[in-house]
């Protein structure tokens, strides 16, 4: 067994009493009411989930294991003479809840890299799909072509212990991992540069070869660790760490769960946010003749967008009150390496224009920018500009998070997840009911 692995293991163990006391003992006890409103709408704030991996305060932002964005980023091993950590450091502390030591680290590094290597079937699938797929439809289906790997899947017909699912889901999860940084710049050259692809090279950690990979020159290695850290988990309840957790609450394997989990990232409400902010960007860009926008012109643009009914992506959320942290990280990326790019500059007149703008349509319970409004800006200055690939980044980082929440979830023998619903005609026989307070 890995360094990684027999301490997972240790942990689930101890923890294991925990879940079982709470269910055998106060199984009964009451966490939580819910409401009409929250039943139609998206069943917002409903505490229904458990997960030890990340937690999200609507006031404070992320936390990884505990930790906030910049004691993460300030704690855990630097790649050398880099400024962020590595992503194999930050996977040990999100499986394992323990910050690693420089050796824990390595042993990290060294299990991906003995699992990097791509099967060839993957890129003849990739290959052989239209050449107008999305990045994202590209990246599901890489991932879904593997499913025939799946160590789970053979444990499971072979009849292992339900005490020992974990155990292959947790080979399975470092196997799709380890792959991803190839699969991930394969779909970007072969669909944006002309199929020219570049060698791995696997001396390098993770963001390292990913960028060597991708073509972009330092700092993107830094670049490319930190946006996989950054969004590699939101507790359990977004839509993509929910997909993933519900698939593989049916037993499914993690390239099934992974595939579904970036299915739902796809979506222009949620991970695919971070490609809309550019081309809305662009859209007012050209508008504009290519000049930034005053204040009072960038006003405008977002109650033109707000009036056609649309969003405005990047900014709002279901969870959060406050400007994400995740953004705040990442513009004091932007101040520090590019602080004179125009499209940060769009950004910040974004940032001051589109909150008091939401403020006055009154809708929004959120003003404040999430993740999405700053992460493009960041990319498109190292040279990525080909925005609809952004969110297979965003997807690579969330499998990080999606993967460890998979494993604890066999560790803990989580359940088949299963939500009750009624009918309208129900709800309104309850509302008839309710007191004339409340019902008004
Ligand atoms: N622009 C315009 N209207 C907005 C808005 C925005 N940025 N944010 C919220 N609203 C609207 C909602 O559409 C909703 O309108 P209706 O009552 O007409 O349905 C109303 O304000 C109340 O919504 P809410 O309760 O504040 O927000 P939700 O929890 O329903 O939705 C969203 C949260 C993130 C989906 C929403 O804020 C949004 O659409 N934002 C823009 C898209 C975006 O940036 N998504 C990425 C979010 C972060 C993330 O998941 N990244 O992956």
């Amino acid at each position: 067994m890995s360094n990684l692995k027999e301490k997972l293991f240790d942990k689930i163990k101890a923890w294991r009493p925990r879940t079982t006391k709470l269910l055998k003992e106060y199984g009964n006890v009451k966490l939580d009411e819910v409401t009409i409103e929250q039943c139609i709408g998206g069943m917002r704030d409903i505490k229904s989930l458990v997960t030890d991996i990340s937690y999200l305060d609507p006031q404070e932002g992320i936390r990884f294991r505990g930790f906030t964005i910049p004691e993460v980023l300030a704690k855990l091993p630097k790649v050398k003479g880099r400024e962020m950590p590595s992503v194999e450091g930050f996977f040990y502390l999100l499986l394992t809840g323990d910050v690693p030591t420089v050796a824990d680290e390595a042993a990290v590094t060294e299990e991906f890299r003995k699992r990097a290597a791509v099967p060839k079937y993957v890129f003849d699938v990739l290959r052989a799909m239209p050449a107008d797929s999305h990045p994202m439809t590209m990246f599901s289906a890489a991932i879904l072509t593997m499913q025939r790997e799946s160590l789970f899947v053979k444990r499971y017909n072979e009849g292992m212990s339900k005490m020992d699912y974990w155990d292959p889901m947790y080979e399975d999860a470092l196997n799709v991992l380890a792959k991803l940084p190839e699969i991930g710049a394969f779909i970007y050259r072969h669909k944006y540069k002309g199929g020219k692809i570049i060698a791995s090279d696997p001396s390098l950690d993770f963001g390292g070869n990913f960028a060597r990979m991708m073509g972009i020159e330092k700092p993107y290695d830094d670049v490319a660790r930190m946006y996989f850290i950054l969004h590699s988990d939101h507790e359990s309840g977004n839509v993509s760490a929910h997909t993933g957790h519900l698939v593989a609450s049916a037993l499914s394997d993690i390239y099934y769960s992974l595939s579904a989990m970036l299915d739902g990232l796809a979506g222009p409400l949620h991970g695919l946010a971070n490609q809309e902010v550019l081309r809305w960007m662009m859209g007012v860009m050209d508008k504009m003749g290519g000049k930034t926008p005053t204040e009072e012109e960038m006003r405008k643009f977002v109650w033109d967008t707000l009036k056609g009914g649309q969003v405005v992506p990047g900014f709002g959320h279901a969870v959060l009150r406050k400007t994400d942290p995740r953004y705040m990280a990442q513009r004091e990326f932007c101040l520090k390496h590019l602080p004179d790019d125009p499209i940060f500059k769009y950004v910040d007149v974004l940032f001051k224009v589109v909150p008091p703008v939401l403020k006055e349509q009154g809708k929004a319970k959120n003003p404040w920018p999430n993740v999405d409004a700053q992460s493009g800006v960041i990319q498109w200055h190292y040279g990525l500009k080909e925005y609809d690939f952004y969110t297979v980044l965003f997807g690579i980082g969330r499998a990080l998070g999606v993967s460890a929440n998979i494993v604890w979830d066999r560790g803990l023998g989580y359940a088949l997840e299963r939500p009750k619903s009624v009918t309208t005609a129900m709800l309104e026989e309850v509302a008839a009911k309710a007191p004339a307070k409340t019902a008004a």
